[in-house]
């Protein structure tokens, strides 16, 4: 499809905080675990749109500037291993009820504008690893990471070099 782009809204996490991660994670599992994200890619995913035309792209970022809802913290205390993805991921044991919220909203928003939604239920996540589709040894804790979410953004997903990049097109803020 041209003129269009493969989109997804999500949570960045704060520069500082994907160091962190990624210097945990570099001990805390094997090499032959799984591919590592790369630290600016690490994000949590609110809703996946898929490739997305220009015109329903900004029919989109008009419905998400139009939300209105409240920040809140988020504490990545919970990780896990889905083998079927093969994804290793860092998570809520408490998802706060606005980021369900709000996921919600976005997803509901992208299908009824078009853009099909997985009928799996929403699991907040951010992905450590992928193609980790053999047994891992998942650490049985996590540092406790907490950090407070203000904004949510828009990303593009493309390929350069063979790599996965997530450039950030928009962002809105959340109330405090
Ligand atoms: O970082 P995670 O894994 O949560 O897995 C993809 C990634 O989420 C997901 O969208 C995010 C940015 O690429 N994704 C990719 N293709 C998808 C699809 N067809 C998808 N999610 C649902 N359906």
């Amino acid at each position: 499809m041209s003129n269009s782009r493969r989109l997804f809204f999500a949570l960045p996490l704060p520069a500082a905080l994907q160091q962190q991660v990624i210097h945990w994670r570099a001990n805390a599992f094997q090499p032959e675990d799984g591919r590592p994200v790369a630290a600016a890619n690490l994000h949590l995913t609110l809703a996946f749109l898929g490739d997305v035309s220009t015109q329903k792209e900004l029919a989109l970022k008009t419905l998400a500037g139009r939300i209105r809802q409240t920040g809140f913290n988020l504490c990545l205390d919970d990780l896990g291993h889905w083998p079927r993805p093969g994804v290793v991921w860092l998570g809520s044991k408490r998802a706060p009820r606005a980021l369900l919220q709000l996921a919600e909203l976005l997803r509901s928003q992208a299908a009824r504008s078009g853009c099909y939604q997985s009928p799996l239920p929403f699991y907040p996540h951010i992905t450590l690893l992928r193609a980790a589709t053999k047994p891992v040894a998942v650490p049985p804790a996590t540092p406790g990471w907490r950090f407070s979410v203000d904004h949510f953004s828009l990303y593009q997903s493309v390929i350069e070099h063979g790599r996965t990049r997530y450039h950030p097109l928009a962002q809105w803020p959340l109330n405090t």
